[in-house]
């Protein structure tokens, strides 16, 4: 055998169980020439009369994580043949003469479970994670995982695993009969004792198990019965999924397990799965899988740059973010001082933790004991007394350059040397606020989102004093914390804010010109953003843009155009949800209500403006905000404020609600073509001034026929 793949006996009695171990790190993915050596350990052993039965296995820290996601660009540009793919070589194993018992640890995903459920048995570690993930990456299993999965888990289970994609854990795949055992320790001498047991039973093909009954309910073969099932997982997959085909398809392919023969259905499948790999969908969502690798290579910190030890930290402030913050560290499992500036603020803020953490045990999200145990490791304090003893402290404070100030003034005073010093300023100067310390090179940005302890993104703010071991740290501490880091340069609002500023705008200005509120959030929201503009706004609460628009309006330009409407609906005390009433009114549950006196308020506003009314279309609506996105973008990218395009996305997919199957706002811009987006963009120059001048990249990359994609390959290259 090769690398990739050996063959092996089991040492004891007599020789007769055959290993096979898969050998291709990290994560055994079934790279081009894996298929191939399984295949031909198979054909030994199935030869091999001494061979009593076989154990396959993985390598290294997991069981095989899928096919190989790298060689679905080369199968989409043409670059490979797509071929047979996995499903010869899976009938190949489940026609074996004897015990093929497949061993899981780590993650069995994708393909790697449908290699699993070839298999006649299967034996897992108690932590292994068992799924078919396809979905994220806008594609459906495509090696008969939507045919054989309803054989053993029953259709119910099957159509939520494959349109939804997310693992179930081996306890939970043992209840289903997914997995057969669970091998506390040595999982390779688990398995070979198992497979021995199993030499004398009955093989079973999975694809033959069409008799397994959970309930009617789930019986294949009875689709009037199953019918109900696929209802609520399209309109599930319609309200979660929403805009995704791929979703739809798994849920069509497990369908047709219930109604088609095995092989019938596997080409159902097959065809499912090309429509899906070909979709400009699928090339998003696997460049998105990548793209949140790739972030976490930051050109100039070498992967062997020292990390700083943090086994503590400190959070100052505990009101919306801070009580976040303190949640994310605690989950991890660190020790957090939670410090405010006095008892009552202190009092709201942990009552405010313990409401979010009793909704989560309600939602079944958490354990009660798991909470617990967190909780136990919050403490609340009112000084600074205990922080010489912390590793990193996050500062969550009011917005104020003055009060941040003093707050880095203190810590520099009482934190030890060597500790981290953040802050999680969402605008404000990283390097002015270092410059409170003696220390600036301790000094970062982690930007947190809201809220904190949901949302995945961490814009990581480097200023130019902050050290590389710093930076390396608190990238790698994002990996434990849950969240995507992503390093940005020190600006204001940095990458996110600064661009949504641009967006936000010109959702106003379109509310000024005659759009209604509710038709620019409809056209966003059509478009796959996760809420229009204006009800993001109240959700963030309108007067913290109009406390930050204050604070900088001696900075705007005279005779430059800046929207009205928000500013005028805070001097009212529409603030939003936390008042009850933004651009919409909120019931008590805070659902949205149009609200028709704010269109009318507007309108009567912008009259007096002189700014002419007209119908907009919502083609206009989304072209104008998204473009606002691309425009700013590009311009960051000019000022390297963001590494690469894709870090850029990655922030928008994970902290701004863009739609993971568009890619972001600057892949959008590529698949739409930056021709087209700079040909656009010059239209609104034209017609609404200086704020729409197009940024240099764009039109030196539209002029010379290139993607933000590219560039990216290029900085690769260069870094
Ligand atoms: N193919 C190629 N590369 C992969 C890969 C894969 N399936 N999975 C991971 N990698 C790379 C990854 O890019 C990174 O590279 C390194 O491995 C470590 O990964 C036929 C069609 C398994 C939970 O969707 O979810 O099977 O950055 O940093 O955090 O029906 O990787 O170091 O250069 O993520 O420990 C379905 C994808 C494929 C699972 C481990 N499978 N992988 O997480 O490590 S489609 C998936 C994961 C399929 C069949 C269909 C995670 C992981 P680099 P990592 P991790
Ligand atoms: P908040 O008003 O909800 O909380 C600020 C807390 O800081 C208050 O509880 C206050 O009592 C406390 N505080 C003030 N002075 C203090 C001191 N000297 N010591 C200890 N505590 C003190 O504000 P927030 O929304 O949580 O914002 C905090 C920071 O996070 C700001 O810099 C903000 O820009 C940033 N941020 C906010 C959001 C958001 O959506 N709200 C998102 C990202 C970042």
């Amino acid at each position: 055998m090769d690398d990739l793949v050996q063959l092996a006996r089991d040492k004891d009695k007599g020789k007769d169980v055959a290993i096979i171990t898969i050998n291709n790190p990290p994560v055994n993915a079934l790279s081009p020439g894996v298929a191939k050596a399984i295949a031909q350990a198979i054909e030994q052993v199935s030869k091999d009369v001494a061979i009593k039965a076989v154990v396959l296995i993985g390598g290294g820290r997991t069981f095989i994580a899928g096919a190989d996601i790298k060689e679905f660009g080369k199968i989409t540009s043409g670059k490979a043949q797509r071929g047979a793919g996995l499903l010869p070589l899976l009938l190949q194993i489940e026609d074996v003469r004897k015990p093929v018992v497949v061993a899981i640890h780590g993650s069995a995903f994708g393909g790697g479970l449908e290699l699993a459920m070839a298999g006649h048995y299967r034996v897992a570690a108690p932590n292994a994670q068992l799924g078919q993930p396809e979905v994220k990456l806008g594609i459906i299993p495509g090696a008969g995982g939507t045919q054989r999965l309803p054989r053993l888990v029953g259709v119910a289970k099957a159509v939520e695993m494959c349109a939804e994609g997310n693992p179930i854990s081996a306890q939970e795949a043992l209840k289903l009969g997914l997995v057969d055992h669970l091998i506390e320790g040595d999982l390779l001498s688990g398995a070979i004792a198992f497979s021995r047991d199993m030499a004398a039973r009955p093989l079973r093909k999975t694809r033959e198990r069409n008799e397994r009954v959970r309930s009617d309910k789930d019986k294949l073969g009875v689709p009037e019965q199953t019918a109900p099932v696929f209802a609520a997982a399209r309109e599930k997959a319609h309200t979660k999924q929403r805009g995704m085909m791929a979703p739809l398809a798994a849920i069509d392919a497990v369908e047709a397990a219930t109604r088609l023969s095995f092989e019938e259905g596997c080409r159902v499948e097959q065809k499912l799965f090309g429509e899906c790999l070909f979709s400009d969908q699928s090339k998003a969502l696997i460049r998105a899988f990548f793209g949140e690798r790739e972030v976490a290579k930051i050109p100039d910190i070498p992967k062997d740059t020292a990390l700083l030890p943090v086994n503590s930290v400190a959070v100052v402030g505990a009101g919306t973010m801070g009580g976040g913050i303190a949640m994310v560290f605690a989950n991890a499992g660190f020790p957090v001082l939670l410090k405010e500036a006095d008892q009552p603020a202190l009092d709201r803020g942990l009552a405010t933790i313990q409401k979010n953490y009793q909704s989560s045990v309600k939602r079944g999200r958490l354990t009660q004991q798991f909470v617990d145990e967190r909780l136990q490791l919050i403490q609340p304090v009112l000084s600074y007394d205990d922080f010489g003893k912390v590793d990193m402290v996050v500062e969550a404070v009011f917005e104020g350059m003055e009060l941040k100030k003093e707050v880095f003034g203190q810590l520099d005073r009482v934190c030890r040397p060597g500790a981290i010093l953040a802050s999680n300023t969402s605008t404000l100067d990283i390097e002015e606020i270092a410059s409170a310390t003696s220390r600036s090179d301790a000094v970062i940005g982690t930007h947190f989102f809201s809220p904190a302890n949901v949302m995945r993104l961490l814009e990581i703010v480097r200023g130019k004093s902050s050290s590389k071991e710093v930076i390396a740290t608190c990238m790698q501490l994002s990996k434990k914390l849950g969240k995507v880091g992503v390093l940005v340069g020190n600006c204001r609002g940095f990458v996110g804010n600064r661009m949504f500023g641009p967006y936000r705008r010109e959702a106003q200005f379109l509310v000024e010109e005659g759009a209604s509120i509710e038709s620019v959030d409809k056209a966003l929201f059509d478009f796959g953003m996760a809420m229009g503009p204006m009800a993001t706004g109240d959700l963030a609460g309108l007067d913290v843009g109009w406390r930050i628009r204050k604070e900088y309006r001696h900075l705007e330009k005279p005779g430059v155009r800046q929207p009205f409407a928000e500013d005028r609906l805070c001097e009212l005390g529409r603030y939003g949800q936390k008042t009850g009433a933004g651009w919409y009114k909120y019931d008590e549950n805070r659902r949205a209500i149009p609200d028709p006196e704010v269109n009318e308020m507007v309108r009567r506003w912008a009259r007096a403006a002189g700014i002419t009314q007209r119908e907009i279309s919502s083609e206009e609506i989304v072209d104008r905000c998204i473009y606002a996105l691309v425009n700013e973008g590009a311009r960051i990218l000019e000022e390297g404020i963001a590494l690469r395009a894709v870090d850029i996305d990655i922030i928008y997919l994970n902290g701004y609600g863009f739609p993971a199957y568009r890619g972001g706002p600057m892949w959008y811009a590529d698949t739409v073509g930056l021709d087209k987006v700079y040909r656009r963009i010059s239209e609104f120059h034209k017609q609404h001034g200086e704020l729409w001048e197009p940024a240099p990249l764009l039109k030196r990359l539209a002029e010379e026929g290139r993607t933000f994609a590219e560039l990216n390959r290029e900085q690769a290259v260069m870094a």
